[in-house]
């Protein structure tokens, strides 16, 4: 069997864009909870590569550890996580948040994603090889109105990313924090619970990224010699300039 990455997050966006762009070199381990995406992706997948879908929530650390310690032993040696799982929910000012809300983004973007690494790195460690790709955001790089908690949840994994390329460097683990600004995926719709005309007005009157420009810049990353890490890259659509100037042509 080929080498094998873990996906989180692969029955949408930006992480099913990554399962198939790996697809081509890697045996695929594809997560998220929706079984039936997953099982549909999976299907798709399986005319190039070996293809593994787990079932779990990241932010539940008892299924995270019984999904991957129910791997079977020729899935067990995993070369590359992608830690991509996560969603914004709601929008809203600090006095007006739902707590509910911050629960499931701090769970899932921050607390999951340490689940899942802290489940999977012992592995790495004791091989002295693997690649960490850590999706973050410029939401964990600058802060913009009503994003407070879904800032602070990036904002946390930014340190994470920090704090696990310092704890694996003995060990020639490569970490990588990949920060995208707007991508056009689920996420708005997520984020807005369904609103189709606000989720739309995300991206009105810009060209945004698309999930498979970060898939295209995952692949970057993995393809680079073993002595070459990219540390940190920040990507943005043209239109672009910061969380908050984003110059639309309306
Ligand atoms: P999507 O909504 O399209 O995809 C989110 C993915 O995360 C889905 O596969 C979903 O799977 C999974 N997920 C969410 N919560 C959980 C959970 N608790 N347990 C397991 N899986 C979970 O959005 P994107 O593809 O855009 O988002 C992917 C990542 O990129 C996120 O971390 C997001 O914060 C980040 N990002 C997105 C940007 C954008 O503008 N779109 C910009 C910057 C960063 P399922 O529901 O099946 O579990
Ligand atoms: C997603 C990008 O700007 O909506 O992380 O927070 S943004």
């Amino acid at each position: 069997m080929k080498k094998i990455a873990f996906i989180t997050g692969a029955t949408s966006g930006i992480g099913e864009a990554i399962a198939k762009m790996l697809a081509s070199d890697y045996a695929l381990i594809i997560c998220g909870r929706r079984v039936e995406r997953l099982e549909k992706l999976a299907d798709a997948l399986r005319a190039k590569t070996d293809v593994y879908a787990l079932t779990f929530d990241v932010s539940d650390s008892k299924t995270v550890n019984t999904a991957i310690d129910s791997l079977p032993s020729q899935w067990q040696d995993i070369q590359i996580l992608v830690n991509n799982a996560g969603n914004a929910h709601g929008r809203a000012p600090i006095h007006e948040g739902d707590l509910a809300d911050w629960d499931a983004m701090i769970d899932s973007n921050l607390k999951g994603l340490l689940y899942v690494t802290r489940a999977i790195t012992p592995g790495m460690v004791k091989k002295k090889s693997g690649d960490i790709i850590n999706i973050g955001s410029i939401a964990g790089k600058e802060v913009y109105p009503d994003g407070n908690v879904y800032c602070a949840s990036k904002f946390g994994v930014d340190a994470a990313i920090k704090g696990m390329r310092i704890d694996l460097n003995p060990y020639g683990i490569r970490v990588v924090g990949i920060h995208p600004g707007l991508v056009e995926t689920e996420f708005s719709v997520v984020r807005f619970k369904g609103d189709k005309d606000k989720s739309e007005s995300v991206y009105k009157g810009i060209t945004p990224l698309y999930a498979n420009d970060i898939a295209e810049t995952v692949k970057f990353v993995v393809d680079r010699p073993p002595h070459v890490t990219i540390a940190d890259i920040t990507i943005f659509p043209t239109a672009q300039a910061s969380s908050t100037i984003v110059n639309r042509q309306l």
